[in-house]
């Protein structure tokens, strides 16, 4: 696979990282500048520095992952696309639902694999959860959180706070639909309607206005009719990327932790118990994904690599369980829209699949 990467920063270290664990070469990264894409190169061990975008898009490459700004996915993705290349473009696949639905079309009607990061799908245990709720009858509650402190203090700043590299949503944009597509993910079914309040408890950063917000709080009701709650936060003190994910059932719960993601926690009537990553109970869907025996900690890369290694094998036209494409994007726009929505309104908003 000749990989080319659109986009420079941390998620472009871990796609070449994991584009390379999945067996590509990546021969080729831009960036918005031509400077920027020769330092990027060279800190990437990337072979070119290609001058723009398009000369990228010119050379003879197998897939391209875009990893540029939010509101650049839509042209840098299209622009792919239309050179007949697959593409694994980041989240957010769009910062609106319109736009990812012009993604989803021209990634259909070209024919071409096109996939999207929601990464957290690749931890064994995650796949475990989610064949533990299966198995677990009817679903009464779901109980999410993304928790992060990056942005807790008003000094602390990145491109996302400015909507026009980053849209109109932050918290919920960026980590809110990782947490979102999880929780339909590990549930089996959709949520059908949202009730969502916003804050943004620093109007100014770094001397410039903020107009998207730092936290998130959501509730839900899912297909089968549960209820839940989801908070997402960038300010939340002493958090790095603690994303949390708890869904009862009647015969049991299940509650997956990203920061000690080699093992599951187990709800029964009376008792809990820790499952471990690996052991003789797992699934085979978290023994797919296990490469190593339990007590060799897998963990983010791992799980990013396995995503990466599933698109490609889409790429070659497997049809891999669990692999999230655009339309899974497009759930996450759809869903990131209706909180938006719904914090402007005050009222519930209907996000059923039409
Ligand atoms: C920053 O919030 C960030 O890097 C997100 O953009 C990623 O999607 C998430 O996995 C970790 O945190």
């Amino acid at each position: 696979m000749r990989a080319g990467l659109i986009g420079g920063g941390f998620m472009g270290a871990v796609h070449a990282r994991s584009a390379r664990a999945a067996g590509a070469d990546v021969i080729a990264v831009a960036t918005s500048s031509a400077e920027g894409a020769r330092r990027a190169a060279e800190s990437l061990g990337v072979p070119v520095a290609a001058e723009s975008v398009g000369a990228l898009l010119a050379m003879d490459l197998d897939v391209v992952h875009v990893c540029s700004p939010n509101t650049a996915h839509v042209e840098h993705a299209l622009a792919a696309l239309a050179t007949g290349v697959p593409v694994v473009c980041e989240k957010p696949l769009a910062t609106s639902a319109a736009d990812a639905a012009r993604l989803v079309d021209a990634a259909r009607e070209a024919g071409l694999a096109a996939t999207v990061p929601f990464v957290y799908r690749f931890h064994p245990m995650v796949r475990e959860a989610r064949d533990r709720v299966r198995a677990g009858g009817r679903i009464f509650t779901v109980q999410g959180a993304y928790l992060q402190d990056w942005l807790l203090d008003p000094d602390d700043d990145d491109w996302r706070t400015d909507p026009a590299a980053g849209g109109p949503s932050r918290a919920f944009a960026d980590i809110g639909s990782h947490l979102a597509d999880l929780t339909e993910f590990v549930a089996g079914e959709r949520i059908v309607r949202l009730q969502a309040l916003t804050r943004i408890v620093h109007p100014e950063r770094n001397g410039h206005r903020v107009s998207s917000e730092d936290a998130v709080a959501v509730v839900v009701e899912t297909e089968s009719g549960a209820i839940g709650t989801l908070l997402v936060s960038q300010v939340a003190a002493g958090h790095d990327n603690g994303l949390v994910l708890e869904i009862a059932t009647a015969r049991g719960a299940v509650r997956f932790e990203q920061e000690e993601p080699n093992r599951l926690w187990l709800g029964a009537r009376g008792e809990s118990t820790l499952l471990t990553r690996g052991g003789p109970q797992n699934g085979a869907d978290a023994q797919r994904l296990s490469l190593v025996p339990p007590g060799h900690p897998m963990g983010y890369l791992d799980a990013f690599a396995a995503f990466v290694r599933d698109s490609y094998a889409a790429i070659g036209g497997a049809v891999p369980d669990g692999l999230p494409t655009f339309e899974d994007g497009l759930r996450a726009a759809v869903l990131t829209d209706a909180v938006i929505r719904s914090a402007e309104s005050g009222d519930w908003v209907d996000t059923a699949p039409a």
